[in-house]
């Protein structure tokens, strides 16, 4: 297979695309990391009439513009060797991917009063969204987790072997952690295994050393060890 020109377009920040960055970083696929500041894409005329949809993430692929960020990383995925072939277990990823996904706009909504980045969206204060979250964590999240507690099977979500599926529950609980630095993992094993799974990866833990400033841990051979997380936000 020849060598695909690779671009994602994406915020400065882990948020939605992060996904996508990991599995192509796990599948050792050459790709620019092209990290907007949010002024800097609301005047970028020239970026937005080339994106599908106006907005971020999206993935050039030899100069084929991929918006939505489930589709391209499904196609990242894809590239990497971790969506599986048999349909079933396909249909169980993205089922796995659509679920994390429901779970975390709905922190988004408690980050944001509209969406992330477009003009006239602001942050809640601080004090207003941690209320928010607290509430959250004590009501809805402990059954949202569970469900997912309850597919996980042995080291991986899906099948013998990592897939995207694995490498978005591990995105999943490190934006929670991001939001609630001290979220423990214990009630919830099986997930701490799979996500240990994934912190092991040779290449997601090359790509964590790469990006101390989104991830400001230590990383064993064992998996991570969450440090800066227990003393502040970032
Ligand atoms: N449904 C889209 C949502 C994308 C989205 O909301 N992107 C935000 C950044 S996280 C954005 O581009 N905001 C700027 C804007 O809408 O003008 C997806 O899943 O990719």
């Amino acid at each position: 297979m020849t060598e695909r020109q690779i671009t994602l377009y994406y915020f400065d920040t882990k948020g939605i695309g992060e996904p996508t960055r990991l599995m192509l970083a796990a599948g050792g696929i050459e790709f620019e990391d092209v990290r907007y500041g949010l002024e800097e894409f609301t005047n970028d005329a020239a970026l937005k009439t080339r994106l599908p949809f106006g907005q971020v993430p999206a993935l050039e692929v030899d100069g084929v513009m991929l918006a939505q960020r489930e589709s391209i990383a499904r196609f990242a995925a894809r590239l990497a060797g971790l969506y599986p072939d048999d349909p079933i277990d396909a249909a169980r990823v993205d089922m796995i991917i659509v679920y994390c996904n429901d779970t975390l706009a709905e922190t988004t909504k408690m980050i944001f009063n509209g969406v992330p980045g477009a003009p006239g969206t602001t942050m809640f204060a601080a004090d207003e969204r941690d209320k928010m979250l607290a509430q959250w964590r004590e009501t809805r999240m402990p059954e949202q987790v569970a469900r997912l507690e309850k597919l996980a099977a042995g080291s991986t979500m899906v099948g013998d072997t990592m897939t995207w599926a694995d490498v978005c529950v591990f995105n999943f609980f490190d934006r929670l952690r991001d939001l609630m630095p001290d979220l423990s993992l214990e009630p919830w094993p099986k997930l701490g295994v799979v996500c240990e799974t994934v912190a092991a990866h040779p290449r997601i833990q090359e790509w964590m050393r790469a990006h101390p400033r989104e991830y400001p841990v230590q990383v064993s051979s064992t998996g991570i060890q969450i440090e800066s997380r227990t003393t502040g936000k970032r």
